[in-house]
């Protein structure tokens, strides 16, 4: 897969990108990832990437051009903004299917809006809660793909991966020592019956999720624990 990224602030990049099960993509081939200042794209002297809005106001908006320029090769084109749907996984598995996208990140500065009409495909927030840019929403959504293209994870990172994707919370799980400062694993976890500790892990589980995060019950009815 590929992803570009048009940014204001590259630099921000530099980092989260370089690390764990991401640089192990990169380095695999399985994910092209190019991080470009909006800056390059422009296409007068002064590099302009904003103006002034149209019948006046505050601030400045991003000028369409720098995004025409990428947008023509046939990308998934997908703006950042405060204003866009909500992103969840259900989102993340439809972009991981994509074979080219391009992330665009907004700033405090809002986009003319044709670059919504004629150029974006999609506008995602990474929830209610105000960033200073689109910098960190990008990175969130390639973190957030990047892990589900096949043969991202290992082998042990996927099958955990597999037997918690089921739309429930984790159980909880414990280490040794067996007591610590006189609190005990749980008997049936010491039992060796396999069959027991699958129940118990189950039922914890729906419990966790049932009173931890019971929206995330009535977005997935089908997970069980509303029995
Ligand atoms: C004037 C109203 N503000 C919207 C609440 C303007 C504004 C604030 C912050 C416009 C852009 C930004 C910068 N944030 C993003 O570009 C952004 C974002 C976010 O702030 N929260 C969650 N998801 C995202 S995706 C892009």
């Amino acid at each position: 897969m590929k992803i570009d990224v048009l940014t204001l602030f590259p630099a921000m990049f530099a980092g989260p990108l370089d690390e764990s099960i991401i640089k192990r993509a990169r380095a695999a081939g399985l994910l092209d990832l190019a991080i470009r200042n909006l800056r390059d794209y422009t296409h007068d002297r002064h590099r302009t990437v904003d103006d002034k809005p149209f019948g006046g106001g505050p601030g400045m908006l991003l000028k369409p051009e720098a995004v025409e320029n990428l947008a023509g090769d046939g990308a998934h084109v997908i703006l950042l903004s405060p204003a866009g749907r909500k992103f969840n996984q259900a989102i993340a598995r439809e972009l991981a299917g994509q074979e080219h996208l391009l992330l665009v990140c907004g700033s405090y500065e809002g986009f003319d809006e044709r670059v919504r009409e004629s150029l974006a495909d999609d506008e995602l927030s990474i929830g209610d809660y105000v960033l200073t840019n689109g910098g960190l929403p990008a990175m969130v959504i390639i973190d957030t793909v990047t892990r589900l293209l096949p043969g991202a994870l290992g082998d042990d990172e996927s099958s955990l991966d597999e037997s918690f994707s089921h739309g429930l919370l984790e159980y909880p799980q414990y280490t040794r020592p067996a007591e610590f400062r006189g609190m005990k694993v749980p008997e049936v976890l010491l039992s060796g019956n396999h069959a027991e500790i699958a129940q118990w892990r189950l039922e914890q589980a729906k419990q966790q999720t049932k009173n931890r995060r019971p929206d995330m019950i009535i977005e997935n009815p089908g997970n069980g624990a509303m029995e």
